[in-house]
């Protein structure tokens, strides 16, 4: 990839060190960023502070599905900026409703309940599953369960690491949340024999993200979905990252035909330019929520909801899901055949794919050092997988340029 080196913008006052010194200064280091210092970004490409162009391929963890600063989310965004953006749910305004509206009547259900980041919408769905168990399923207050997976990702709050599997993410944060349990991913069996009297919930990625891209065995999510039918739980998808066309379908529940009880979307929801999420269900359960029980400061704000209008838009009109699958099946079978000593394995769906690093290898971490020489951005996670998740917005040529200095840091 040549990263075409252009004079450094005039807001460059001070070269990469500058800026990397400041922030470690004044920034928690609760990170451990690439040593890239990004000051512009259009599409698939970014720049830094040295004016050296990457292709981004990490789209914000898929928070840039429509690229970055899309024309028609950024417009809406000013647009909405000249008229109104905060109004608190104290009020009503005049884009939730269509917002919701839309929203809705594109994933299929009766009603959402708008939130802003992907933690706070997860949130939401686990009181909404307990109220739902407690009101219509009969079980004892304050015995709710909600099933979750091994090396699941779904946010950070105390809650929500409390049921992580990833000994990091707890340490040092307790005491945690009871009334959670956790199964092995991809394991019906292992779902059935967690299901008891007072189960309200099974909380689920459909490919789990963080975990390394991990794609369940075909038929796992119908199968469970049909075991919670069955049995009166509630099938919640953490649809925050494979959503909104990610993984080539709009969500990728639709992959095996999984109509969710309660669908959480975040992320690309907000287009790259606001944070928006919510959570998508039907009457049966958005109506456990009576006024007063639930809410934020900023859900629903008429900026996050004019936002989420073009986001939407967006994937919808310029058919993402079908880029996602068409693109993503095409780069997979392309990475698969570059000739690697390196190379474990290449997984994913749609444009959401981890290249697995063998750990006689070593990590991921320099192969995302010496792709980033090359003008490429990619992030491992965990330790042996580098993710490649660009923009669904990404052109083909972009990626085939891509993949000659992909294959040449996976040959080294
Ligand atoms: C970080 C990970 C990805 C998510 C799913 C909920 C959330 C996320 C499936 C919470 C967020 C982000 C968080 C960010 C890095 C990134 C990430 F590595 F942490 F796990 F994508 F894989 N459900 N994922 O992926 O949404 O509250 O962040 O809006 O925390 O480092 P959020």
């Amino acid at each position: 990839m040549t990263t075409a080196t252009v004079s450094p913008p005039a807001s460059a006052t001070k070269p990469t060190a500058a800026y990397l010194d400041e922030a470690e200064r004044w920034s928690a280091h609760n990170y451990l960023p690439l040593p890239v210092v990004l000051d512009r970004g259009e599409g698939a490409w970014v720049w830094d502070v040295e004016g050296n162009r990457y292709l981004d391929m990490l789209s914000a963890y898929s928070a840039l599905n429509q690229g970055h600063r899309h024309p028609a989310i950024v417009s809406a965004a000013r647009e909405q900026m000249e008229r109104l953006t905060l109004t608190s749910r104290a009020f009503h305004n005049d884009q939730m409703g269509p917002f919701l509206r839309e929203l809705c009547e594109v994933a299929g259900y009766d009603a959402a309940l708008p939130m802003n980041t992907g933690a706070e919408a997860v949130e939401t769905a686990v009181k909404m599953v307990r109220k739902w168990g407690y009101e219509t399923r009969g079980i004892p207050a304050d015995r709710a369960e909600i099933v979750v997976c091994e090396d699941n990702f779904h946010g950070r709050t105390t809650t929500i690491v409390g049921f992580s599997s990833d000994e990091q993410y707890r340490e040092g944060f307790g005491p945690f949340t009871p009334g959670f349990k956790i199964v092995p991913y991809g394991d019906v069996e292992a779902l059935r024999a967690a299901l008891g009297p007072n189960t309200a919930g099974f909380l689920v990625e459909p490919v789990q993200g963080e975990a390394g891209v991990v794609v369940p065995p075909d038929g796992y999510l119908a199968e469970a979905a049909a075991l919670c039918r069955e049995e009166g739980v509630a099938f919640i998808a953490d649809e925050i990252q494979t959503g909104l066309g990610r993984t080539g379908r709009l969500f990728c529940c639709e992959w095996e035909d999984v109509r969710p009880d309660v669908l959480v979307v975040g992320k690309a929801l907000g287009g790259g330019v606001y944070p928006v999420s919510a959570v998508i269900a039907d009457a049966e359960f958005m109506d456990v929520f009576r006024p007063g029980d639930h809410g934020s400061t900023f859900g629903g704000n008429p900026l996050a909801a004019a936002v989420g209008r073009a986001s939407l838009r967006v994937v919808l009109e310029e058919d993402l899901s079908r880029r996602s699958d068409e693109l993503g099946s095409w780069f997979k079978e392309q990475l698969r055949a570059i000739p690697s000593p390196h190379v474990q394995e290449v997984r994913g769906k749609g444009l959401m794919i981890g290249v697995v690093i063998r750990e006689s290898s070593g990590t991921a971490r320099p192969f995302c050092e010496a792709l980033q020489e090359r003008g490429i951005l990619a992030k491992e996670t965990h330790q042996q997988v580098v993710r490649f998740a660009p923009p669904l917005t990404v052109e083909q040529s972009q990626l085939q340029d891509a993949l000659v200095d992909i294959a040449a840091v996976l040959r080294e």
